[in-house]
């Protein structure tokens, strides 16, 4: 276990930053979440993660910080191991999931925000859902400056959007032929209530319950929550307090209607609903 508190700094909208803390949810380990407000993330990302990159998330511990999701992930396996979710002997098979749906996060994000720059003032209040009050104004004030430079640093432009489209569709298929070749997990026997539950039952029960079908194994583990966090926002899972929401789904996931109901999508879902518990147990600090 780390010695140091965790910090996992994020942006609410980020399905990187969902990866990490579903995570940590999953392997029950502590930690405090501070959501940063976009464009004014970049300084404190910039600075902290020394890598010349502003992104989230990045985790903190004591003065170590760690930028960029798969580097956090590596650096929790070897600091908190052993983890439930990345078994040994799988390892490998699952960071390689983790690598193909991290190489369509952000077309996924420039996807999204195609047509959510069409409804301003919904990304101005996802935008500023942690913001403190001076942050607000600054958005209320900067947004006509910001959204141009966003576009352009997202490449949020016809061209590029169509590219991000074919990747999307090409990894959703491939999400579906996985699928079909697997086998639907096995329901386990609940336990009586009499019954006291032994040492490692709680998560055996956790990792193979009901019919979800797992990418790697037969039990669930880092990369259904690598796969099914990035494609979050496009699968609108109600269990996600931004994604579940219904004006995202309009006005954002609009144009994913085309993959709503594949079988890729409506995995993702039973997943969220599977195993992904509450998000934002503790709402982060602002
Ligand atoms: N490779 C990075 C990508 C992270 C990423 O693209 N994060 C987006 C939010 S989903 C971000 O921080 N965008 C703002 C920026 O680049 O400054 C990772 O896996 O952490």
């Amino acid at each position: 276990m780390a010695s140091r508190a965790l910090t996992l700094f994020t942006i609410n909208m980020s399905h990187y930053s969902e990866k990490i803390r579903w995570l940590l949810d999953y392997e029950e380990i502590p930690y405090q979440e501070i959501a940063l407000t976009p464009a004014l993330h970049t300084v404190p990302m910039w600075f902290k993660g020394r890598r010349a990159q502003t992104t989230v998330p990045l985790l903190q511990s004591g003065k170590i910080c760690i930028q960029d999701s798969p580097r956090i992930v590596d650096w929790l396996a070897v600091h908190c191991s052993p983890l439930d979710s990345m078994p040994s002997g799988k390892q490998q098979e699952i960071l390689a999931v983790q690598q193909r749906f991290d190489a369509i996060g952000k077309p996924i994000a420039r996807y999204l925000y195609l047509p959510g720059f069409a409804h301003d003032a919904l990304i101005r209040t996802l935008w500023t859902q942690f913001a403190k009050p001076w942050e607000r104004r600054f958005i209320a004030l900067a947004y006509p400056l910001i959204k141009p430079a966003f576009r352009i640093k997202l490449r949020i432009n016809s061209r590029a959007v169509k590219q991000a489209e074919q990747l999307i569709d090409a990894e959703i298929r491939w999400l579906e032929q996985r699928l079909q070749q697997l086998e639907p997990g096995i329901k386990q026997k609940e336990p009586q209530e009499t019954e006291q539950p032994i040492k490692g039952q709680k998560e055996e029960q956790g990792r193979r319950s009901k019919t979800c079908r797992y990418l790697v194994g037969d039990a669930f583990s880092f990369a259904d929550i690598a796969a099914a966090s990035i494609l979050a926002p496009l699968a609108c899972p109600p269990e996600h307090p931004i994604y579940g929401e219904e004006e995202f789904r309009e006005k954002m996931a609009g144009p994913a209607q085309q993959w709503a109901d594949s079988a890729a999508l409506q995995w993702v879902r039973d997943i969220y609903a599977e195993h992904r518990g509450t998000v934002w147990t503790r709402i982060p600090v602002l």
